[in-house]
């Protein structure tokens, strides 16, 4: 029993090892501007050729496609759209608030995996992934659909020292950063949100946010924010098909997800790390108001059981919807339903 349980040890440690050296090759030939001998590889990495050439098939396998000149070395050529650790990780930067990626085939919801890791102690910056959520959560106890091969269902992990009051920002401060990553993937990708947690394009929604806390009066345990975001999607269910498009739909490109995850990762330290400062909306409210589908439009807004049309003018730095009615009041809303004209149906 203890040879057994030895052994059972060093193998998962080995598993760990290869992994992260998959994760360091892939990064070193990702970065390099042209072919990267083998050996320069081992060199760098302290491993030796069969390691690094065991690697290589696995990426092969995998669907990376890549040149091998003899003398010159490898250089990849084509990258699949796939979400494992290494191709999200490679991406990534040490400085990055994304940590670590935690990467399921299929789970019911990111946020219940995310959730159940920070109940057992899991670090702040854990990123969840899947390719396909069997029971995908909206808000409300919406249904979020989330099939596999097409979108990015992930769920960041986050502990930070706020007062619970704020954590609900952090919904707004993501969609900042999401349609500045798909923007920056797609230059032409014309993207907005529709407060407080929709991104839209062409009037149709590519995206929703749904974020959960654990915290006791004035200190959080943990926030979850879930986003799903359809990429590479073609058909939709017969229930959203009118309301719902993907960025290849509206743009008529093909994205990697991993592109998008890892540009997400980028723009969402800076906006993150603004809103911490301020513990507000303060340095991003510009910006969000800018993205603002709803701003300067006719807006009902359904909230604590009341119903209010007029025109959303934006929002202030608590992250709370301006609603200014025909009698000239203006009213601040701070979470609800908000339909515009012409969106999703609203007429
Ligand atoms: P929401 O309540 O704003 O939107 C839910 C509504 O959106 C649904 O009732 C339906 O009308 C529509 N809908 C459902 N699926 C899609 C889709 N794929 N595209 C466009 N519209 C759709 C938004 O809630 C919050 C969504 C968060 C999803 C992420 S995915 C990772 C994480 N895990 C999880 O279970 N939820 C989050």
């Amino acid at each position: 029993i203890i040879g057994f349980v030895i052994n059972g040890v060093c193998s998962s440690i080995e598993i760990v090892r290869w992994l992260h050296m998959k994760t360091k090759i892939l990064k070193i030939l990702r970065n390099a501007d042209g072919f990267v001998s083998g050996q320069a590889i081992c060199e760098s990495l302290g491993v030796s050729r069969t390691a690094v050439w065991k690697v290589i098939n696995q990426l092969k396998e995998e669907g990376y496609e890549f040149d091998a000149v003899s003398n010159k070395g490898y250089r990849i050529v084509n990258y699949p759209d796939i979400l494992t650790k290494s191709e999200i990780e490679s991406q990534l930067d040490k400085n990055d608030i994304i940590k670590k990626i935690v990467f399921f085939d299929e789970t019911d919801s990111t946020n219940n995996r995310a959730k159940k890791a920070a109940e057992e102690g899991e670090e702040s910056g854990t990123l969840f992934i899947t390719e396909c959520q069997t029971g995908g959560r909206g808000r409300r106890g919406k249904t979020w659909e989330s099939p596999a091969g097409s979108g990015i269902w992930m769920s960041l992990l986050l502990r930070p020292d706020i007062s619970p009051e704020s954590a609900s920002m952090l919904t707004l401060v993501l969609a900042v950063a999401m349609v500045d990553a798909i923007n920056e993937e797609v230059q032409d990708a014309k993207c907005y949100v529709k407060w407080p947690n929709d991104i839209v394009l062409n009037n149709r929604k590519i995206s929703g946010t749904l974020t959960e806390m654990s915290a006791e009066m004035d200190s959080i345990h943990y926030v979850v924010i879930g986003i799903g975001i359809n990429v590479n999607t073609t058909d939709f269910d017969e229930s959203i098909k009118d309301m719902a498009t993907s960025i290849y739909l509206g743009t008529g490109k093909k994205v990697k997800r991993s592109n998008i995850i890892a540009a997400f990762s980028h723009s969402f330290k800076k906006y993150y790390e603004a809103f911490l400062k301020t513990q507000d909306l303060t340095y991003i409210v510009d910006r969000y108001n800018e993205l603002l589908i709803n701003k300067g439009r006719t807006v009902k807004a359904i909230y604590a059981n009341k119903e209010l049309v007029g025109e959303a003018l934006g929002i202030n730095k608590d992250g709370e919807l301006i609603i200014k009615t025909e009698d000239g009041c203006e009213t601040a809303i701070r979470a609800g339903e908000v339909s515009v004209r012409g969106l999703y149906g609203y007429v």
